[in-house]
């Protein structure tokens, strides 16, 4: 049994990657709910929603975000009303956010409500939200106080200066049930190629998980997000040099190492293999960036036999 701590798209490749080389329903992946929001009453996750439909196949591969095919007949009918169209909801991707808000306000609870959408989707790997309370981050930027995640991360292009994040209600949260128990039986955990600080960050400040965590440092294998200073996808660089770490696969080691014995840094940046494990963890240098569905297998059979 593998467990996989995940954010939203990279985490998604990965877990595409890794369920092509092992039996989907051996994976279990603690996702991160940090990003929920709440528009128009209805109660988005899209961490959970971008790992579920990469796994079924119907990601929609341009954006990252949200299902192939999609079309926007609803956003284009609130835009004549004035209603809140900065966040894109499409028209397929609605029925999800709908499902979801009226189980919770059934009183189902948010693991319930993953399963119920991954079985639908015929995804077979294990899907736990870090966490059934709501949690919520919420980002400093310079000059305006704190917003939630969306509006700096989609309002704001995620182009402004922050100087801080916070986990809210995370002192209080609850991690899923099957979480720590799932880490705690793993034969490996791996950390994702997600952004540490805003993807990572909430599942492991959840209570209990960062130690569950370091209590298997041995078989945790990290995955670093960040390639030759740069991250493959959103804001993890500028967010890491703004929160004063390095923006390296050197910052990313120096971040993980109470956790991971083993980090993975792309073949670009073999010259800092020597640097990575002055920080105390093993370094293996291999492609790492999921360019297809075969890149990514490859890198999950590395993380594997790491
Ligand atoms: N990202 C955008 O940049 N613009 C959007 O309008 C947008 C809508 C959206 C709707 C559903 C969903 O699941 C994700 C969506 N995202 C959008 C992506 C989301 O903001 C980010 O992928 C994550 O929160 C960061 O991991």
């Amino acid at each position: 049994m593998l467990v996989a701590l995940a954010g939203g798209v990279g985490a998604a490749r990965m877990l595409r990657g890794l369920a092509a080389v092992v039996p989907p329903a051996d994976i279990t992946a603690v996702v991160n709910t940090g990003d929920d929001t709440v528009l128009h009453g209805l109660h988005i996750s899209p961490d959970l929603d971008t790992v579920t439909y990469t796994l079924a196949g119907a990601i929609n591969t341009e954006t990252g975000w949200g299902l192939v095919d999609e079309t926007w007949r609803a956003m284009e009918a609130l835009e004549r009303y004035g209603g809140i169209t900065w966040f894109r909801l499409g028209d397929r991707d609605l029925a999800t956010h709908l499902y979801r808000t009226q189980r919770l306000r059934e009183g189902a609870r948010l693991s319930d409500v993953v399963r119920e959408v991954a079985a639908a989707w015929g995804v077979d790997v294990r899907l736990l939200p870090m966490s059934d309370d709501r949690v919520e981050t919420r980002v400093t930027v310079e000059g305006e106080g704190e917003l939630g995640f969306q509006e700096y991360f989609v309002g704001r292009r995620h182009s402004v200066p922050i100087t801080a994040v916070r986990f809210a209600g995370v002192e209080t949260a609850r991690p899923a049930p099957g979480v720590l128990e799932a880490v705690a039986a793993a034969e490996r955990v791996v950390i994702c190629p997600s952004n540490p600080v805003v993807s990572i960050g909430p599942v492991l400040a959840v209570p209990g998980v960062e130690q569950a965590v370091a209590a298997r440092r041995e078989d945790v294998v990290a995955v670093s997000p960040i390639v030759a200073g740069s991250a493959l996808k959103g804001p993890a660089d500028r967010m890491l040099r703004e929160l004063g770490h390095e923006a390296t696969a050197v910052g990313v080691a120096r971040l993980y190492a109470p956790l991971a014995a083993t980090l993975v840094i792309d073949e670009a940046d073999a010259a800092l293999a020597g640097a990575v494990e002055a920080e105390g963890v093993r370094c293996v240098v291999a492609p790492a960036v999921m360019r297809d569905a075969d890149a990514a297998a490859a890198l999950a059979r590395t993380v594997l036999d790491a």
